[in-house]
């Protein structure tokens, strides 16, 4: 199904078999990272690089060795942000084991000059409290350079007006623009702090943060636990880690505004540390409409598959287009300790769903399933690495 209509790539060692979605102008190209073996370890921090010549945006960090997930498995022309490297550091200073670069998401044009900007986050960055995590926006030129920068942290880009930042909570493990969910005209963001203690240690949250064109923050709502009405319709505990990842669906349920997927990878439905992805339907105010959780004992994933002990369903997702043609979004969620063919080889589901948020088919990939082994074959995961985005 998924091999007769796009191309699977392996990325060479994402951490945390992160899923990227990109496009270009040949097939449409779904890459799909997972953790293979150790590498090197860089003597330097993460860095965010941007590919000019398509337009996509990559991130290297210590544990990972090349950039090559193009259609022709080759880089091309290449932009490093670093302290050493893009201008960033004339705007600011990062530190060591801040993990800038640990997650990266194209903005579009913020700021209406034509070229687009960028959102990287920095989540052990220090700011109000150790490893309480950071996003940069940056305002690029056309050469992949930074031309203005806006931080945002408990110190910086008006973050603090609307909610604070703990030690440890990891603001910025994950970014992406959400589309335009107050219908301002300018896109609203996403951001994963999955070791936000809302609810029991490590629950997790996620904030829609709107945006002013300057890159600050304009207005914010948190979901988790305790903010956004998340919990009229499910409640998070202890180590769901609900925030790890984000997808952005677009307009699922047809009421005009955009909704939004959160992964809560160390949910324990039917087995420990399995997984779980929730479809939030959105009111413009980011707050939660409606809640669909998916997962071993919810949204009819079990008509399909079953998730395992241990699997981390929700590692990663990322939304496509319509694959099946029934005018519906699909979703592609990573499990990236499945053992199908070997111990954490890793898996990842491709989810048609429901408008409602429910899974109406779905297709895993995996060495035993939906023909990813006719192309590749995933080795065991080295359990050294076991820890590999909890630095
Ligand atoms: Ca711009
Ligand atoms: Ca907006
Ligand atoms: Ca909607
Ligand atoms: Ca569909």
């Amino acid at each position: 199904m998924v091999a007769s209509q796009g191309r699977i790539a392996t990325y060479s060692r994402t951490p945390n078999g992160r899923i990227f979605s990109c496009h270009n102008h040949v097939v449409k190209l779904i890459v799909v990272g997972f953790t293979l073996g150790f590498i090197d370890i860089l003597p330097e921090a993460c860095a965010a690089m941007i590919n000019k010549e398509s337009n996509i945006a990559l991130f290297k960090n210590r544990r990972t060795t090349s950039l090559q997930c193009y259609s022709d498995g080759t880089t091309k022309d290449v932009q490093k942000l670093s302290y050493l490297y893009g201008s960033m550091s004339a705007f600011y200073t990062l530190e060591t084991d801040d993990l800038f670069g640990y997650s990266i998401a194209a903005l579009g044009d913020l700021n209406s000059d034509g070229v687009t900007d960028l959102a990287v986050g920095a989540s052990n960055d220090d700011d109000g409290g150790s490893s309480a995590g950071a996003v940069y926006v940056f305002f690029l030129g056309t050469d992949g350079t930074v031309s203005s920068a806006q931080k945002l942290s408990m110190l910086y880009g008006n973050f603090n007006s609307f909610y604070t930042l703990a030690a440890d909570d990891r603001f910025g493990l994950t970014i992406l623009p959400l589309g335009d969910v107050d219908s301002d005209g300018v896109a609203d963001l996403a951001v994963g702090a999955g070791l936000d203690d809302d609810g029991g240690s490590i629950a997790g949250a996620a904030y829609i943060l709107f945006l002013k064109t300057d890159g600050t923050v304009m207005n914010a709502q948190k979901l988790s636990a305790l903010y956004g009405n998340f919990n009229a319709f499910y409640t998070l505990i202890a180590n769901d880690l609900f925030g790890r990842s984000v997808a952005a669906p677009g307009d699922l349920d047809g009421d005009s505004v955009v909704d939004m997927a959160v992964g809560a990878v160390y949910d324990t439905d039917g087995g420990s540390l399995a997984g779980a992805v929730y479809l939030l339907f959105l009111e413009t105010d980011g707050t939660c409409k409606s809640v669909q959780k998916m997962s071993n004992l919810h949204g009819s994933f079990n008509t399909y598959y079953t998730l395992a002990a241990s699997d981390h369903f929700g590692v990663s997702m990322t939304s496509l287009e319509d694959l099946n043609g029934d005018s519906v979004i699909d979703l592609a969620v990573g499990a990236y300790q499945d053992d199908d063919g070997g111990t954490d080889a890793g898996a990842a589901y491709i989810l048609f769903l429901e408008t409602n948020g429910t899974v109406k088919d779905a297709q895993k990939l995996s060495n035993l399933y939906g023909l990813f082994d006719s192309y590749y074959t995933l080795r065991v995961r080295a359990t050294s690495l076991d820890l590999g985005w909890q630095h």
